[in-house]
């Protein structure tokens, strides 16, 4: 397997013949790295730059959709300039990957998955690098919307089936793309000048107010329940209180993501990195690539792997603590229990809200982990009882409150910086069908 670094980016599997491998070569092969580089970013036609800046422009309510943009840490900046140019956009993330704007700019709709309204009162969207934007059954765009789609790859060539309906849509760089709507804007006097007018500054305030609201619903939220019993929300500011402020977060976390991200509030291109694809048990092994990674570019970082229980069942959690502690890779693991898999749950109330699952406990559902297994004593065995050169064994924990929850955090994040990986289980209040038993 390779990793491509052309257009789509990502592993690869590479193939040859086993005659062809097994044949000997007369004299040393060599490949000259530089005549074998990547495809250079691609951008938009002209015409389609003054189309998509001309609608932004004109709409009451323009709406960017995007999954992973940020991926290119540049692009972000970018979105922030077009939102701030034209006065009333908004950023919708479905958290593809990479974090792709910052979670505490006004015009930030925040990472929600594709069911989030603001795309159904949309009359201009323009898709950035997404695959599911919304979800036709639930919250479609209004018929008059004028949808446009740029993406490295619109067709998604390599799935079988997989198409947006769009009134444009054109294969290129999110970053070079954006770069060029900006240069577009900033350069035309004519729709300059239409900012000017008066409705734009009302917009502006506007989302100054959605976003104080937000922002104070969001504290309330962040509070522990009265009896000190923890919900995600909670756990989420706790952890962000706890860690350093350059943290990257590595997150696997089903269906606690949305909460967490708006706790977390990353606002730095790729502080938030998200598992891309469908197979869960992947931030196991990525925190730990994350960290060597970060080491090998000369400014180590403090990883914090957000897991739900479920995923982290399917990290195969004994082969990477035992990696982490053989070849010395600390990192910190927040492990999310809530008693099993909720996100099977919801998606069969989705689709069947008033089938027989509705009516049943997760554990007649075969969804439950209850009795949980031992989070910490999994990962405390296969690390060993020696982490890397410390001489002590993997710092592991169990937080059923606040209380509980800031003492571990505080130990953990010590641990860590001192070199020894660590793991708290956070143990959220939840009931028989996995919903939260914290009411604020
Ligand atoms: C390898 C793999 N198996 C099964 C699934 C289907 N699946 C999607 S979410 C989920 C549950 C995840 O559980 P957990 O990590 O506890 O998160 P929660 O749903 O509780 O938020 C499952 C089984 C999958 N995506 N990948
Ligand atoms: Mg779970």
């Amino acid at each position: 397997m390779k990793i491509a670094s052309s257009d789509p980016k990502g592993p690869a599997y590479i193939t040859g013949a086993r005659e062809v491998l097994a044949e000997k070569t007369e004299q040393p092969y060599r490949i000259n790295a530089n005549m074998h580089k990547a495809i250079g970013p691609a951008a938009l036609p002209q015409d389609a730059v003054e189309t998509i800046v001309e609608s932004l422009v004109k709409a009451q309510t323009p709406l960017i959709i995007t999954g992973y943009s940020g991926r290119i840490h540049a692009c972000p900046e970018q979105l922030v300039k077009l939102a701030e140019a034209i006065p009333g956009l908004r950023i919708l993330d479905t958290g593809g990957c990479h974090i792709c704007f910052p979670a505490d700019h006004p015009s930030y709709v925040g990472f929600r998955l594709s069911f989030e309204e603001v795309t159904t009162k949309a009359d201009v969207i323009l898709v950035l690098d997404c695959d599911v934007p919304w979800i036709p059954s639930r919250n479609p765009p209004r018929e008059d919307a004028k949808i446009y789609f740029v993406d490295v790859d619109p067709l998604n060539a390599s799935i079988g089936f997989s198409f947006l309906p769009a009134n444009g849509r054109w294969k290129a760089d999110g970053y070079t793309a954006m770069a060029q709507l900006n240069r577009h804007l900033s350069s035309t006097p004519k729709l300059q000048n239409t900012l000017k007018d008066e409705i734009y500054k009302h917009r502006w305030e506007n989302l100054q107010k959605i976003y104080s609201a937000k922002v104070e619903s969001l504290s309330k939220l962040s509070t522990p329940a009265t009896n000190g019993s923890l919900d995600i929300h909670h756990v989420g500011f706790a952890i962000k209180t706890a860690v350093p402020k350059d943290t990257i977060f590595v997150v696997e976390a089903a269906t606690c993501a949305m909460s967490l991200s708006d706790q977390i509030q990353a606002n730095v291109p790729a502080i938030w990195i998200n598992s891309g694809g469908a197979g869960l048990g992947w931030s196991g092994g990525a925190a730990l690539g994350v960290k060597l990674a970060h080491n090998a570019s000369g400014a180590p970082k403090f990883i914090c792997q957000v897991v739900g229980d479920g995923c982290f069942l399917f990290s195969e959690p004994s082969s990477v603590y035992w990696i982490a502690s053989r070849y010395n890779i600390p990192v910190l693991t927040i492990v999310l229990n809530n008693k099993g898999w909720n996100a099977p749950r919801r998606s069969h109330d989705l689709v069947h809200p008033k089938g027989l699952g509705a009516t049943v406990i997760n554990k007649e559902m075969h969804i439950s982990l209850d009795p949980s297994p031992d989070y910490g004593g999994i990962a405390k065995a296969a690390a060993g009882s020696t982490f890397g050169a410390t001489g002590e064994g993997l710092f592991t924990g169990k937080a059923r409150t606040a209380d509980e929850l800031k003492l571990l955090l505080e130990q953990a994040v010590a641990s860590v910086k001192s070199g020894k990986g660590a793991l708290i289980e956070a143990v959220l209040a939840v009931d028989e069908k996995g919903d939260s038993l914290i009411q604020k």
